[in-house]
């Protein structure tokens, strides 16, 4: 694999879900595949999970690993033709160029703004990694896609589903600040991919990007949307067509032990208790929020690994 930027970058996405569930067993088989290979982090934007299992990962199959967080850096530019006479220091052409002279493979966090639509769906600051740095890149979360994450999604229903094809639905929750739709999207994508029966609930005015959502039913009632269920992937995102706005904060999206019944609690975290998801969801065994958050090393682990038997 020569990029990972979003899940159709993996050739064989059931095949990665077994081979992750795999590697979780014995995490220490490739220790040698990255010996003196070097994995360069950059956030531009927090990160807990990501961060800890990313490298965790990369030190698994032995590769060195250098975090930058990129407000200590210069101040990049990624207009071409720029006067640089006001605030950006550093163009990416020299900055990625230079990266790629320290690192093997260089991953990449940056959300969006949420203010231009076009701006962030272009995907500038990947695209110009991609464009002019002349290693691998891996998204970390960028403006539209969050693959790491749904790679984990994947395998966490794989290792847990109870039927051959269960019920998945992903259920919009409110949230105070104004949240990329990346998780989603990715999210969509490879339930889309994999073998389940997919819905979307959200209320009216946040429907996701039609070239994402394709055929998949969409609901505005929740509860409808929730009947049998088997796995209830909790997430809220700020509208797309009213783009980045908040337009709800209805409280009666929160998802509750109630509205859960018998199924399986997913989030990607961090999750912001009694506003997205009751305790006593999250303090219930029916949450896997933890499962999630461990399988994210063996998502990274393989997509590392397959871009290291490509180098
Ligand atoms: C981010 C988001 O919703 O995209 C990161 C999630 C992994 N969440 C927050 O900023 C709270
Ligand atoms: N789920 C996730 O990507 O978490 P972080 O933002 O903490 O990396």
């Amino acid at each position: 694999m020569k990029k990972y930027t979003n899940i159709n970058d993996i050739e064989n996405i059931k095949e990665a879900v077994k081979a992750a569930i795999q590697l979780k067993k014995t995490p220490h088989q490739d220790a040698e595949l990255g010996l003196h290979k070097t994995l360069v982090m950059l956030f531009f934007n927090s990160s807990l999970r990501t961060r800890l299992s990313t490298e965790k990962a990369a030190r698994n199959l032995g590769m060195q690993v250098m975090v930058l967080n990129v407000n200590d850096a210069w101040n990049l530019e990624f207009e071409d033709g720029t006067v640089m006479n006001l605030n950006t220091t550093e163009h990416i052409k020299e900055a990625a160029q230079v990266i790629s002279q320290y690192a093997d493979v260089i991953a990449v966090r940056v959300f969006p703004g949420l203010v231009d639509k076009e701006k962030d769906a272009s995907e500038f600051v990947l695209n110009s990694f991609i464009k002019y740095a002349s290693i691998p890149v891996v998204n970390m979360e960028s403006a539209t896609a969050h693959p790491l994450q749904a790679l984990t999604d994947a395998i966490t229903i794989e290792e847990l589903k109870t039927v051959s094809k269960p019920k998945v639905v992903l259920s919009w929750a409110p949230h105070p600040k104004a949240l990329p739709q990346a998780v989603a999207n990715s999210f969509i994508q490879m339930m889309q991919t994999v073998d389940v029966d997919f819905s979307i609930t959200h209320p009216e005015g946040y429907d996701l990007n039609p070239d994402i959502i394709k055929g998949t039913p969409v609901s505005y009632n929740q509860e409808e949307a929730l009947k049998d269920a088997d796995f209830v992937y909790v997430k809220n995102w700020s509208s797309y067509t009213d783009y980045g706005k908040i337009l709800s904060e209805d409280a009666n999206w929160m998802m509750t032990r109630a509205k859960l019944r018998d199924a399986k609690f997913m989030h990607c975290l961090p999750v912001r208790r009694n506003v997205v998801v009751e305790d006593a969801v999250l303090d219930s065994e029916q949450s896997v929020v933890i499962q999630q958050a461990n399988n994210r090393t063996y998502a990274a682990q393989i997509v590392l690994k397959q871009i290291l038997e490509s180098l």
